[in-house]
């Protein structure tokens, strides 16, 4: 099923002139609108009348997280304060969050995504809908939550944390879709194990998985310990929050990118040249509805790959690869650049392990040093008659060495610690520790 069949099932031609119109009609509304705006095509020489195709897009300048900053905290708005109905804020893990301001047609717009994004995913109007997402600041409680209710599903607003409840809500309300991080929806299961709850005996059908870097090999985890169908959605705060692009159950294969309101490119991070289809490169999005706090060509961060061509769920929309990770993410060690998610790619193939894992990063002179936690699975803890010193468990240390070696050509120290002693995330989890910023923290 498709949510919106005229918008998720356009033809290029069409796609592309709607794409020019709305286009058009952001840039007049930001030159007329935001001085930060304006003075940027001023500086480049270029007026929103000379955008007459979408190629012309890439004459218009990058906006990056230092320019959203720089103007922060309402210096990028582009409408009146009394159209103004909601405000949002990124997590901001160094310095000021960055603000993101919804008029209501924002709101409405973000809601139609997200309903799609649900319809995507599998969930349906007569379903019900546990969204663990927080409530609050962050854009993805109530942004999946407006979109639920759009639907027309039956919408929890369970937010975060508490987890004993959220197993209750799961056996007492019988939702089919939940939506959570990847990782919280790991520790759920795992705390569920734990009371002895058959995970795969719950109501849930669908999973809606996003907010962080996540690899195939924890989706493969999450459908068969909840006997569930999982997608991944992307967003980010600065282009609406969740809902810009979402997996269809179908092909699993790519995320949908709601085309007619954000405009993606992929740019040489390096260069920042434009990329053609299927090259990986740094994810630059413009929005092409948005009042508020519109984006002209803001550079995620976010590494990723588009590829065009039908699916086969029917849908037109160019399709982003799931990302790799975060260009500030990738580890340069002796060398060889590491994502992270590499690292948890390879770790999901040693069946002693959980799935949670850090890198610990600290400076050793000027050289960077890196070392794996990873946690021994409670099983195999117990046959060690929980010795971290035992045999099979340097045995396990070994297996994790080579297969890192194998896969991420790299050379790491390994420590293996005791189940259950890394700590769980209610939100994004947080995989690596710089701990040179925490001394300079400290100090
Ligand atoms: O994380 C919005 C969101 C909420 C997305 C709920 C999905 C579900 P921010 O807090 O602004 O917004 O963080 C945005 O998170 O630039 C990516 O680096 C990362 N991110 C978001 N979704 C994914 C994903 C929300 N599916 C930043 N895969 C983005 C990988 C993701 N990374």
């Amino acid at each position: 099923m498709i949510f919106n069949e005229e918008r998720e099932t356009m033809s290029e031609v069409e796609r592309e002139a709607l794409q020019l119109n709305f286009l058009k009609n952001t840039l007049k509304r930001v030159y007329e609108n935001n001085a930060y705006y304006k003075n940027a095509l001023n500086r480049v020489g270029v007026k929103p009348e000379d955008v007459r195709s979408l190629k012309d897009i890439q004459k218009l300048p990058f906006l990056t997280k230092k320019d959203i900053r720089d103007n922060y905290p309402t210096g990028l708005f582009a409408a009146p304060q009394e159209e103004i109905v909601r405000y949002h804020a990124s997590s901001g893990t160094s310095g000021k969050p960055t603000i993101a301001a919804y008029t209501k047609n924002d709101i409405d717009m973000w809601a139609e995504v997200i309903a799609r994004s649900i319809v995507a995913a599998g969930g349906r109007k007569s379903g019900i809908m546990h969204n663990a997402y927080g409530y609050g600041l962050f854009t993805g409680g109530l942004g999946l939550h407006h979109g639920g209710e759009k639907l027309g599903m039956t919408t929890i607003p369970v937010s975060t944390g508490n987890t004993a409840r959220q197993i209750l809500v799961i056996q007492d309300m019988k939702p089919d879709v939940i939506c959570a991080t990847p990782s919280y929806a790991l520790h759920l299961a795992e705390v569920m194990e734990a009371k002895g709850i058959d995970t795969r005996e719950t109501s849930l059908k669908y999973g809606i998985f996003g907010a962080e870097t996540w690899s195939e090999e924890v989706r493969t985890l999450l459908e068969e310990k909840f006997a569930i169908k999982a997608v991944d959605i992307y967003g980010l705060t600065e282009v609406v929050g969740p809902g810009v692009a979402i997996e269809c159950m179908e092909a699993q294969d790519g995320l949908h990118v709601q085309e007619d309101h954000f405009f993606v490119e992929v740019i040489d991070p390096d260069t920042l040249e434009v990329l053609p289809e299927g090259e990986y490169g740094e994810l630059v999005f413009t929005s092409l509805t948005k009042e508020a706090s519109p984006v002209i060509r803001y550079r995620t961060g976010d590494i990723s790959a588009i590829h065009r061509g039908k699916c086969k769920c029917g849908r037109t929309t160019v399709r982003m690869s799931r990302t790799k990770g975060r260009v500030d993410d990738m580890l340069i060690i002796k060398g060889v650049n590491v994502f992270p998610s590499e690292v948890e790619r390879s770790l999901l193939q040693v069946s002693e392990l959980s799935p949670n894992y850090q890198l610990h990063l600290s400076k050793n002179g000027h050289v960077d040093h890196v070392e794996l936690y990873v946690e021994i699975c409670e099983e195999v803890y117990r046959e060690t008659n929980e010795s971290l010193d035992h045999e099979e468990i340097h045995s396990v240390k070994q297996k994790v060495q080579s297969v890192i070696r194998n896969e991420c050509f790299i050379n790491i120290p390994v420590n293996i610690v005791e189940p259950k002693t890394l700590p769980r995330s209610e939100g994004k989890a947080v995989r690596i520790i710089d701990e040179s910023m925490q001394t300079a923290n400290l100090k």
